[in-house]
């Protein structure tokens, strides 16, 4: 059982002592919204800063990718970071793989549970989905104006509150550990890894970082079932390339699936 105060909405408090670069420079608190990334991406459009962050401890129309649903009930971390890389639209392609370490790295300092990572954009505790990543990018051609990263953790928000089928695949953070759990420490923790890997991946650090990312990756070397809008490929997942795709051996070829053209791997 969760108490009350596990799911309280989080405050500035939570991130006293927070020294970073760029991201959490700004960070507004919510008790609830629609989505923090529509709200990050309003606060890009209207000349924000980059770095700014938008928390909230629970969502209303919170999004997943390709316009799935991310269910944010109270008690989870829900939060979106508004950036401005100075570098080509297809130079993103790696950021939910850079993210979904910074979130990995960022559970493991701050609770000790171990965790892996999924391509493209999850994170898993057990094999269970705890966290996910949503890159969102606005721009003219390959000029990037704004990058959106929006990322949902489940900490305290019990997973009996998320719908049936996607229970069985989903876990939190607290009963991982067995008791509720502070979410500012991880809030302080994520922002801080989420910095030192933003200024990673601007001065070149990307092949390292995605190095890091396939030693905790628990999907290279299985077999995998990928499907895409339109087409569904089954085979061996042989590793990723420096973009962040990853390659699968389909029979006697080699298909190399981007994060923007996948919809769902199992
Ligand atoms: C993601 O999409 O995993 C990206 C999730 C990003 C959510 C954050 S919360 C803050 C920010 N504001 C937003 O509105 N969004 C971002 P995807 O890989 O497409 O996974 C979506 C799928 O995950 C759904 O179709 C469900 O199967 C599953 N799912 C939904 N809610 C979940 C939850 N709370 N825990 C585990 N799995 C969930």
């Amino acid at each position: 059982m969760v108490s009350e105060e596990a799911r309280l909405p989080l405050d500035s408090k939570s991130i006293k002592g927070l020294r970073t670069g760029i991201i959490g420079n700004i960070v507004n608190f919510h008790g609830v919204v629609g989505s923090t990334n529509e709200l990050a991406k309003e606060i890009a459009l209207s000349g924000g800063e980059e770095g700014t962050v938008v928390v909230s401890n629970k969502q209303t129309k919170g999004v997943g990718r390709s316009g799935l649903k991310w269910e944010s009930s109270e008690g989870g971390l829900y939060l979106s970071v508004v950036l401005r890389p100075n570098v080509g639209r297809e130079e993103l392609s790696t950021l939910p793989l850079i993210y979904s370490l910074a979130i990995s790295k960022a559970i493991s300092t701050t609770y000790l549970i171990e965790t892996s990572v999924k391509w493209p954009n999850d994170v898993l505790v057990d094999g269970k989905k705890v966290a996910g990543v949503l890159t969102q990018t606005s721009g003219k051609g390959d000029k990037v104006d704004y990058v959106i990263i929006g990322i949902g953790i489940n900490v305290n928000n019990p997973v009996n509150k998320l719908s049936h089928d996607i229970r069985r695949k989903s876990i939190s953070l607290s009963e991982a550990a067995g008791s509720d759990l502070d979410r500012g420490e991880l809030l302080r923790n994520l922002l801080a890894f989420m910095d030192l890997h933003y200024h990673g991946f601007l001065q070149g650090a990307g092949p390292q970082l995605l190095e890091e990312w396939s030693d905790r990756c628990e999907t290279i070397g299985r077999n995998v079932r990928i499907e895409m809008i339109d087409d569904t490929i089954r085979g061996s997942a042989l590793g990723i390339d420096e973009t962040g795709a990853i390659m699968v051996k389909q029979g006697l070829d080699m298909i190399r699936i981007t994060s923007d053209d996948c919809v769902h791997l199992r």
